[in-house]
């Protein structure tokens, strides 16, 4: 195919976890990551890779409440974002989803935050509700040993995800050209990785 990324063979154990490549996390959001958009074009060759490879891919969508208390207005670090039902938490319109593909939210409870996939469950866009499934169970009945991860943002909800991940006993491959940081401090980005490496993760790009 014209302009498709070229990427490592899919090992018969792995699986792909593209985190919360959404509208405010995108340039012209609500909470923008720099270049955030052009994770797009990596994470969607990856993603068809996967497919092709029969190996289970998951998005994972920030999904909060009005007034939630990660936004300022509560004393919260962030601007309102990523409210749900709400275009800023709609996917980014050029990320590719099939529709093998599973979907965990986070961040749904009013009163608490969650950055990692992890303390997500998986929506059932056909019922169109929450379940009570989790990303680790999800990964573990598709024999799943290495993750995979690429998304929004670097410093937050992929670190969380990629940190968790560990913790679970996954083997963790972060891919470099397929996140970007927020930076609030320069050089957020670039720890959180470093931090992702000490614990066991590796960190390569895609391409
Ligand atoms: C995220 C800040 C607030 C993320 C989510 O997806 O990395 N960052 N909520
Ligand atoms: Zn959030």
């Amino acid at each position: 195919m014209v302009g498709e990324l070229q990427g490592p063979a899919v090992a018969p154990d792995a699986a792909l976890i593209v985190v919360d490549v959404q509208n405010d996390f995108c340039p012209g959001g609500a909470l923008p990551v720099p270049d955030g958009d052009r994770v797009i074009p990596v994470l969607n060759a990856a993603v068809r890779a996967f497919v092709a490879a029969g190996r289970p891919v998951a998005f994972t969508r920030d999904w909060h409440p009005a007034g939630h208390v990660s936004f300022l207005d509560r004393g919260g670090p962030w601007p309102p974002h990523c409210v749900q039902g709400t275009p800023g938490a709609a996917y980014h319109p050029r990320l590719e989803r099939p529709a093998e593909a599973a979907e965990f939210l986070k961040g749904e409870q009013p009163d608490r935050d969650a950055y990692s996939g992890f303390e997500g469950h998986r929506f059932d866009a056909g019922a169109g509700t929450l379940t009570g499934e989790d990303l680790a169970g999800w990964l573990r009945a598709r024999g799943t040993g290495t993750v995979y991860i690429g998304g929004l943002a670097t410093d937050y909800c992929v670190r969380a995800t990629a940190l968790d991940a560990l913790k679970a006993g996954f083997r963790v491959v972060v891919l470099s050209d397929g996140v970007r940081s927020v930076d609030v401090s320069p050089g957020d980005g670039a720890r959180a990785l470093e931090e992702i490496r000490s614990r066991g993760g590796q960190v390569r790009p895609w391409e």
